[in-house]
This record gives structure tokens, C-alpha cells and sequence, in this order.
């Protein structure tokens, strides 16, 4: 199938799961906190690695469905699950994910285009020319399959090297086209998908040292010279020989204020019990902290699949259940049970509630009006939010009676002047938005009240 049919029947379907999932939320509308509605309060996603093969585990899926706003496919975007031959796209298995995730109303990271790891044997062999044009042409060929669907794409991954010296790592791309193939990368990705979050991918580099101030320098030049550049991923793989940075914050922030966003998009952190929830702690309050870290991401939803199951890293135990981890994480981003939240014992405001109700107020051939109503429960409430994700493709243009904070297509709002309400009173926020060829139905999540 060309390249052109395949890209009008992903938009295609991805209206109709949209739709789909509005049926879904609304069900969900007065659920207990999760991470990814947490988040949202935070004005962030929440994103764990997820593998095609385990979709059809029902406490897997279950577990990814309930928890998290955003998924990175952990290999099947990868050069040798996408183009094992030169020329021929496969992407059978990241469908699989994008779908998934797009009928749950979760957004979708890219990882990885252009990487030394998971190479096609096809490809390391290539002259420098032959190999620039296969670069690019891969990169075309996956941010042209899925344009418009993902919120950020690792366009190049850990290209410098570990160590002191901060250069850059042996691969086919430095070795036959130097430095400078990062910089057509981005240049690449940019035209392929301008929607697209560009972020550039590295470990190790999580705290101040000799390889995150080389990846510094190259940011730095980069928007100094217009070389298009929105974000830097931090992996984030902890363990006791690579502990939480004590600068990490610091860190997150100098990337910053070079004007990029800063995502944390592998975090795992080896370990059990209070200890490890205490660094997951530390992890989430420095991506807090700093304004421009857009979201996190785990590496996984459940010990049991994870790369490092030995270290047991994750979240989510082999059974799914949850770990002091996950509860610390909750907490810290303000979620059931942190300081200050309505299930939070001996807080003024336990038991403030409130839903959310989407509905469509007016409709034209390129846009509509959308209307949200909150109504308090059976307590008064000072003050709401509620979370409203657009199909990838819309863009709202105005928004009344309300506050918005964006990350990627979900959109967060908070009370303009409307935040206290009666028991059982209402009130709504409106906006219109753009179709841009989609008329799927916003998805509306939980209402958190305060
Ligand atoms: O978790 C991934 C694992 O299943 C693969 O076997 C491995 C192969 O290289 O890649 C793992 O993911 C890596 C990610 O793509 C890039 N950063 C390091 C991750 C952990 O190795």
C-alpha cells in the first residue's frame, strides 16, 4: 500500500476511535486520581513505555488504560522495526500502539529515528551520500506515516559518548557524515511533521558532567543558528551506580533556559520500598519545579516486562499492583493522598467532588463551539479542573470562562472567575476550535475539585 493511502486511512481511523473514547471518559469522569489525571492537574503528561506484544494481557492494558496520558513504543519504532529493508515500511506493530493509545485518548511519544542501536544490517555499509539520503528518507517515512499523531519525536538518540570527554559516540552517521548529521536531522523531521515536539534523546546526561554540557553546547548552538530544536528527553535510568543527581532540577532548568522544553522520557529507578519511592519523589518535584519539563515518562508499566526486571524499577509490581513508588508519585503530583488533596485525611475541602460534561454547542463545515459544564457534588467546592484532549489534528482558537494550560493536544483548565460552586451548583467553560479535517468529539477527563 503507497505511503499516501496508509497516512489518509491512520487519520481516518483515528477520528473514529477519538469518538469512541469520548463514550469511555465520560464513565470516568468522577474516577479516583491517577497518574495521568494527576498530571494533568500539574499541567503535564504521565507516559510509560509500552511493547505491542503485551497489549493483550487484560491487567496489562487494564493498568496502562487507567494510569497514564501518553505512551512511547518501546521498540517498534525503532530503523529494524520500521524499515528492515531499505525502502519498505513496516509498522504493523507501532499501528498497534497508536491505535491503542489514540481509542484511550492517550498521546503518543516517537522514539527513535535516528539512533547507533537497533540499525538494519542494510544500513551501516552505506557510502556517506548513499547514507544521508537513507537517513532522511527514514526519517520522512515514519514522521510521514504517523504526521500529526505524535506529540514528540526523539529525532536523534544518545549520540554523544559516556565519559569524560564529551564528544561525540562512533556510529555510521558521525563516522561517514560528521556533527553535522544531527543538525540535517532536525531539519529533516521539522519539514516532515511541523506539528511535531523535536527533542533530542541522551542518558546520562540527567546531572551536570562532561557529556550533558556537550549536548548543552550543541542546544545552545543549535537555537543560536535557527536549527529547529522544541525539547530535550532525559532518560533517566537510575540505579545505585547511577543514583538521582542531586543537580538534577538544576540540570532540567539550565536546559531550559536555553528556551527548550525538557522531558523525562525513561525514567526507571532500580530498587523497592521507601527508598526508591523517595527518588521517584525527587524525580517528579524537579520536573515540577521547572516550568518547561512537559511531562514524564516510565520505562514500563510492570516490573515484570521491564528491561531491568532484576532491579524491579518500575511502578507497578509483576501483578500489577501498586508499589510505595506509585503512591509517592501520586502524591507528589498532587494526586489522592498528597498534601492538600481532597482524599487527603484532616484537609479542609474532603469530600469536594466534581464532574465534568462535554457537549457540542454549535457546528460548522471547519469548526465547532465545544462546552464543558462542572458541577460540584454533594459538598461545595473553591475550585475545579478538568481535562479536555482534542484530536490530534483540531486547534482551539478561543476559550471562555475558563484558564488554559496546554501539553500537547490536552488541554488543562482551571477556573477563570467560576471556581467556587454551591453543592451541586454548575458552571461552564466554552471554546471553539478548528476541525482541520477531523470531527471527532473532544475526550473530557476527571474533574478534579478542591
Ligand atoms: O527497553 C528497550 C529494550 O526492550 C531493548 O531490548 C533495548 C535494545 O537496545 O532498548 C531498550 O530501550 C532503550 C531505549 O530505546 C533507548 N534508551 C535506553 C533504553 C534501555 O536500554
Amino acid at each position: 500500500m503507497s505511503m499516501i493511502v496508509r497516512r489518509l486511512s491512520r487519520a481516518a481511523t483515528a477520528g473514529l476511535v477519538a469518538a469512541a473514547a469520548l463514550t469511555a471518559a465520560a464513565h470516568s469522569a468522577e474516577a479516583a486520581d491517577t497518574l495521568g489525571s494527576a498530571a494533568a492537574g500539574q499541567g503535564r503528561y504521565f507516559g510509560t513505555a509500552v511493547a505491542a506484544s503485551h497489549l493483550g494481557e487484560s491487567d496489562y492494558a487494564a493498568t496502562l488504560d487507567r494510569e497514564f496520558s501518553s505512551v512511547t513504543p518501546e521498540n517498534e519504532m525503532k530503523w529494524d522495526a520500521t524499515e528492515p529493508s531499505r525502502g519498505s515500511f513496516t509498522f504493523t506493530s507501532a499501528d498497534r500502539i497508536v491505535d491503542h493509545a489514540q481509542s484511550q485518548g492517550m498521546d503518543v511519544r516517537g522514539h527513535t529515528l535516528v539512533w547507533h542501536s537497533q540499525l538494519p544490517s542494510w544500513v551501516s555499509p552505506l557510502g556517506a551520500q548513499d547514507l544521508r539520503t537513507a537517513m532522511n528518507a527514514h526519517i520522512n517515512g515514519l514522521m510521514g506515516h504517523y504526521k500529526g499523531e505524535i506529540h514528540s519525536w526523539d529525532v536523534v538518540n544518545e549520540a554523544f559518548q559516556d565519559g569524560g570527554s564529551g564528544a561525540r559516540r562512533s556510529s555510521p552517521f558521525q563516522d561517514k557524515l560528521g556533527d553535522g548529521f544531527i543538525e540535517e536531522a532536525f531539519r529533516t523531521a521539522r519539514a516532515a511533521d511541523p506539528a511535531a515536539k523535536l527533542c533530542y534523546n541522551d542518558y546520562n546526561t540527567d546531572g551536570v558532567n562532561a557529556k550533558s554540557n556537550a549536548v548543552y553546547d550543541m542546544v545552545k548552538d543549535f537555537k543560536s543558528r535557527g536549527v529547529p530544536i522544541d525539547c530535550v528527553g532525559f532518560q533517566s535510568h537510575f540505579n545505585s551506580n547511577s543514583p538521582v543527581p542531586s543537580d538534577y532540577r538544576h540540570n532540567l532548568q539550565r536546559f531550559a533556559d536555553l528556551g527548550v522544553d525538557v522531558q523525562i522520557t525513561e525514567l526507571d529507578i532500580e530498587g523497592s520500598g521507601s527508598a526508591q519511592a523517595a527518588d521517584y519523589t525527587k524525580v517528579v518535584e524537579a520536573c515540577l519545579a521547572v516550568s518547561r519539563c512537559t511531562g514524564m515518562t516510565v520505562w514500563g508499566v510492570t516490573d515484570k516486562y521491564s528491561w531491568r526486571s532484576g532491579g524491579t524499577p518500575l511502578l507497578f509490581d509483576g501483578d500489577y499492583n501498586e508499589k510505595p513508588a506509585y503512591g509517592a508519585v501520586l502524591s507528589a503530583l498532587g494526586g489522592s493522598g498528597g498534601p492538600g488533596d481532597p482524599g487527603d485525611p484532616g484537609d479542609p475541602g474532603d469530600g469536594a467532588s466534581c464532574t465534568a460534561m462535554y457537549t457540542r454547542t454549535a457546528d460548522w463545515s471547519s469548526g465547532y463551539n465545544g462546552q464543558v459544564t462542572i458541577t460540584a457534588g454533594a459538598e461545595p467546592i473553591s475550585s475545579w479542573t478538568a481535562t479536555v484532549t482534542l484530536p490530534a489534528q483540531q486547534s482551539v482558537s478561543s476559550l471562555w470562562n475558563g484558564t488554559p494550560t496546554w501539553s500537547g493536544n490536552v488541554m488543562t483548565v482551571r477556573p477563570s472567575w467560576n471556581g467556587p460552586l454551591a453543592a451541586g451548583a454548575s458552571t461552564s467553560f466554552g471554546f471553539t476550535a478548528a476541525k482541520n479535517g477531523s470531527d471527532a468529539a473532544p475526550t473530557v477527563g476527571t474533574c478534579t475539585a478542591s
